[in-house]
């Protein structure tokens, strides 16, 4: 067996991984490479950043108040956005007309929570037909390209334990009648998970246990993987961010675009009104100038129930994690870096005497970055808020309102409330299902 080479030896001693070795010694010769290899990768510098990350990090002092935003005009169906919103949909319709918007979905997440075994994107969330989330997306860009006359170019994020299944699932669902050459796969960093101590861990396979870096890490991604100089190539300007698990997502919204073009802002954020003050959302709140989302955790219990002379949550612009970004501002904050953020999970690893464990409770942290983030570094941030049933019904977990039984519940509310709007029959009883090609016609 090849002995372990000096400047491993050094690099471990150096990062106080020395352990590592009693795993190599058990290693055969591929397991060796692997585990070497990685630790040839790993930084000091990231390492200390992320211990750095697990120690309780002191809430910043800096006060802040509600972020203004764009409020709905009528909160119930049909529903009226803020004037500047519907004034500015034309300018959103000319940006797609003209080729200027793509659409980004981040779907790199490992869906633990739903407890489903393909990516989550391809969960049959529509509740007659079964088609998935994917297909409701692909099927609203075609609409698009009809209407408008262009391609939107759609890039999709996946992460290493996404890739692979999301790219043949696309390819077996034909790509969902978009043409391939507008639809690009890009796969997202990873960063070393930490046990207590800072001590990293080997899996099954030798290597150094990873973990997704975070959607904030799509950022980084886009760059490495010429993503952005692609855009530009394009012709766009515009990029429209959203998440895998948004059932109800409207993507390329107009509205958002064109409001955040028109207000010449590098950002636009939909925003929901948050009901409760125990929800557990983020909030957009203006702090030292900027923009920026602080957790539901980050408010006080006098700011969680803080009121308004109208009753209203004074904290209530709930994050939506729907953006528009210019395309130059994030080829501007690229370079830079987001802060991490720990989170400690039950994390499956090899012990030392090469047994597979499984834990059942949390064991190491792993490490991510959050998309809003960037937010402070914008000249400027427009919010949105729009009606949470038309736009924002997330798919979570296995079971209660964020699960497939409670999202259909939702999706379906909102579809007959149209009908009745329109004055369309329909089985109050029977499960109903609008089609997302024909609900694209309400964008
Ligand atoms: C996120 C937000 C929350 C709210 C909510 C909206 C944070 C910390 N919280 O909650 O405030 O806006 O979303 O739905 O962000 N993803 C990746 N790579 C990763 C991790 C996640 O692509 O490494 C994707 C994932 O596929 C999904 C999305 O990001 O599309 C959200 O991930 P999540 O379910 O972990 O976010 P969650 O529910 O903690």
């Amino acid at each position: 067996m090849a002995a372990v080479p000096d400047h491993i030896r050094k690099k471990l001693a150096a990062l106080g991984q020395e352990h590592l070795l009693r795993w190599a010694e058990r290693f055969d010769d591929s397991m060796r490479q692997a585990l070497f290899a990685d630790i040839d990768a790993i930084e000091a510098g990231q390492l200390a950043t992320l211990r750095a990350a697990m120690k309780p990090q002191a809430s910043t002092n800096i006060p802040f108040t509600p972020f203004p935003f764009l409020e709905l005009e009528d909160a119930n169906f049909p529903y009226r956005l803020h004037r500047d919103a519907r004034e500015a949909t034309a300018h959103g319709e000319t940006l797609l007309r003209e080729g200027k918007v793509a659409a980004l979905v981040v779907a790199g997440g490992e869906g633990t929570r739903l407890g489903f075994n393909r990516p989550k994107g391809f969960f049959p969330i529509y509740p007659v037909s079964g088609r998935c989330l994917f297909d409701g997306f692909a099927a609203q860009l075609r609409v698009i390209e009809k209407r408008f006359g262009r391609a939107v170019p759609w890039y999709v994020m996946t992460s290493r334990a996404t890739h692979d299944a999301t790219v043949k699932g696309f390819k077996e669902a034909k790509h969902y009648d978009l043409n391939p050459v507008n639809i690009s796969f890009f796969t997202q960093g990873e960063s070393p998970v930490l046990a207590p101590d800072g001590r990293l861990l080997p899996d099954a396979s030798g290597r150094i246990v990873r973990s997704p870096d975070g959607h904030g890490g799509c950022i980084e991604a886009l760059a490495c993987s010429r993503m952005l100089d692609d855009m530009k190539k394009r012709g766009v300007e515009w990029i429209y961010y959203f998440q895998v698990d948004n059932a109800m997502e409207r993507v390329c919204d107009p509205a958002l675009v064109g409001v955040t073009a028109s207000k010449d802002a590098d950002v636009g954020v939909k925003v929901v009104r948050k009901q409760e003050p125990g929800e557990k959302v983020g909030v957009l709140v203006e702090r030292d100038d900027h923009a920026s989302v602080v957790e539901y955790t980050e408010l006080s219990e006098t700011q969680t129930n803080e009121r308004d002379t109208q009753g209203r949550l004074r904290y209530c612009a709930g994050n939506t994690a729907i953006h528009v970004f210019r395309r130059s501002f994030l080829e501007r904050v690229a370079g830079e870096s987001l802060p991490w953020h720990a989170a400690f999970k039950a994390v499956p690893h090899m012990d030392e005497a090469g047994k597979i464990v499984t834990p059942s409770q949390p064991n190491a942290y792993k490490f991510e970055r959050f998309i809003f983030d960037v937010f402070p570094r914008a000249k400027k941030l427009v919010a949105l808020e729009v009606p949470r049933r038309r736009d924002f019904v997330p798919l979570k977990d296995a079971s209660g309102p964020r699960s497939p039984e409670g999202v259909r519940k939702e999706m379906q509310a909102e579809w007959r409330a149209w009908l009745a709007h329109k004055g369309e029959k329909f089985d109050t009883d029977a499960p109903l299902e609008i089609s997302p090609e024909r609900w694209a016609e309400t964008l």
